[in-house]
């Protein structure tokens, strides 16, 4: 961050000015449609995620005067079927001593009708050039203006344990148990290791450290970002997003990756035990996952769709605007075994889907009738007991495509963004631009739901074993798809619905 930035001071009335005066100059060639994407400038993270007086309330990491990471706001959008998001005015801006260098990620709980935001404040230097990561409160009545609180910080660096980084703590995800408030905040050990700490609230005001809840080891990653705490079918579950998790054969190729620990939580030492940890996304784009319950029980998950330490296209072609999330996702356990689903149920509602009949491909070429689109729902099942190798190549052009692809002996699934278009670079040892997954079990029906919007391509396996996100950038149009076989192959379905 420059200083000329720190010294430009920052309201919400300026942030939001910007926007309405600014907006329409965004180049909108791959602005995903039916994913939350900013106004104008840049997004990272889902923040503050919560059902809140009917509607679903979806906070980010936003800096709105350029699509690169800066002093960072919360932008703030809803919506009443997560799938359709309604942008709201900007919810913080860093305009206090405690935050000036920033509002970094937090989250949002609602007690007695209010809405309450716990997020980290970024402070001003102190005389040693020191920026401390405090954690802070703001409140709103009405769910769209927010109030900061005269207590703030209600964390502050001197409420760390020992050999806590006060230069490392941030992103706490509020949640309740046992009538009381609890914020798990993402921290560094002396060592250079991740770790989540546990702090405790009858009020959401005063604050006290409770645990060390998890401690990573040396082996686990730097630092790890964005811990998020649920009970899920009965089982306590940890997410959260370590800097350099150690890769893992086709696991945790990013070099920042998002995991998800299952275990047991010790409420009387508030220690948490982890009995498996596991990659929750093995596309190219997917981090700081956030998830809320909402009112059908139901556990949703969203993440930023994109990837740090990445050259960010839409930024450097001057589109005004760089960031998307996911869609949305159920987590389920099902035998203890996470289980994934897309949520788009509205996105696709009174489309007839155009579905073909049975279609042998045998060691060769196949484009389907009415099987075509930039953005919309592909939806496929087929049989590939008999198939070696079996390519769905989509956003395709003459020169372009995108492949995901499924090798029999292997029963891997993977998606490929080498012909994709614009070439995306990242800090990972090996350049990365293939990733995929084994999948659990040898099935006869590969059952496919994949998501294409105008840059971004999500893989869901139809058991919800795994799901595969990834940002792709066409250069020139590319509406094409088409199959590819070694080996006998039978299109069972396919069905492409267009979302506008
Ligand atoms: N992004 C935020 C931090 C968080 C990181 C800053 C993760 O709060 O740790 O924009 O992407």
């Amino acid at each position: 961050m420059d200083r000329q930035q720190t010294e430009i001071s920052h309201s919400i009335e300026r942030a939001n000015r910007y926007i309405e005066e600014n907006r329409a100059a965004v180049a909108p060639l791959y602005r995903n449609h039916y994913h939350a994407v900013p106004p104008i400038g840049w997004m990272n993270d889902p923040n503050g995620f919560i059902q809140y007086q009917g509607a679903y309330h979806l906070f980010y990491q936003f800096h709105p005067y350029d699509a690169k990471w800066g002093p960072m706001h919360w932008g703030h959008m809803k919506s009443t079927d997560l799938t359709h998001w309604e942008d709201l005015p900007v919810a913080l801006a860093p305009d206090q001593a405690y935050d000036r260098f920033g509002c970094f990620s937090g989250s949002a709980i609602e007690k007695d009708g209010k809405l309450y935001l716990l997020y980290t404040g970024v402070t001003e230097a102190d005389e040693a050039g020191i920026h401390y990561q405090v954690q802070c409160l703001a409140v709103s009545e009405d769910g769209v203006h927010f109030e900061k609180v005269q207590h703030n910080p209600v964390i502050p660096a001197a409420a760390l344990p020992e050999g806590a980084s006060p230069i490392d703590f941030r992103d706490p995800k509020l949640f309740e148990h046992d009538g009381m408030f609890y914020a798990v905040i993402a921290s560094k050990t002396e060592e250079g290791t991740g770790q989540v700490l546990l702090y405790e609230s009858a009020d959401l005001l005063d604050w006290r450290f409770s645990s060390v809840f998890l401690k990573g080891t040396k082996e686990q990653g730097i630092m790890w970002e964005c811990p998020d705490f649920f009970t899920l079918d009965g089982k306590d579950c940890l997410i959260f997003s370590p800097m350099q998790w150690p890769e893992e054969g086709n696991d945790y190729q990013n070099l920042n990756a998002s995991l998800l620990a299952i275990g047991k939580v010790d409420w009387a030492t508030n220690q948490f035990h982890p009995e498996s940890f596991q990659e929750l996304d093995h596309g190219l784009d997917y981090y700081a996952p956030q998830s809320l319950e909402d009112d059908l029980g139901r556990r949703i998950c969203i993440a930023w769709m994109q990837n740090w330490g990445r050259n960010f296209p839409t930024d450097e072609l001057g589109h005004g605007w760089t960031g998307s999330m996911t869609i949305p996702r159920q987590l389920k356990l099902e035998d203890g075994k996470l289980k994934q689903y897309p949520i788009a149920a509205s996105l696709t509602e009174g489309e007839s889907p155009e579905t073909i009949g049975a279609f042998y491909l045998e060691d060769g070429v196949a484009v389907l009738p009415g099987i075509e689109g930039e953005r919309g729902l592909l939806q496929l099942k087929i049989d590939v007991s008999a198939v070696e190798r079996m390519e769905i190549r989509l956003r395709e052009n003459e020169q372009e495509s995108t492949l995901v692809f499924y090798d029999r002996m292997m029963n891997e699934l993977g998606i490929d963004r080498s012909k994709s278009g614009i070439m995306i670079n990242g800090e990972e040892a090996t350049p990365l631009s293939c990733r995929k997954v084994a999948l659990p079990t040898m099935v006869q029906w590969l059952l496919l739901d994949i998501f294409l919007d105008s840059s971004s391509i999500e893989v869901f396996e139809g058991n919800g074993d795994a799901v595969l996100s990834t940002n792709v950038y066409p250069t020139e149009p590319a509406s094409g798809i088409s199959f590819r076989c070694s080996g006998k192959a039978v299109i069972e379905q396919a069905a492409f619905m267009p979302i506008a």
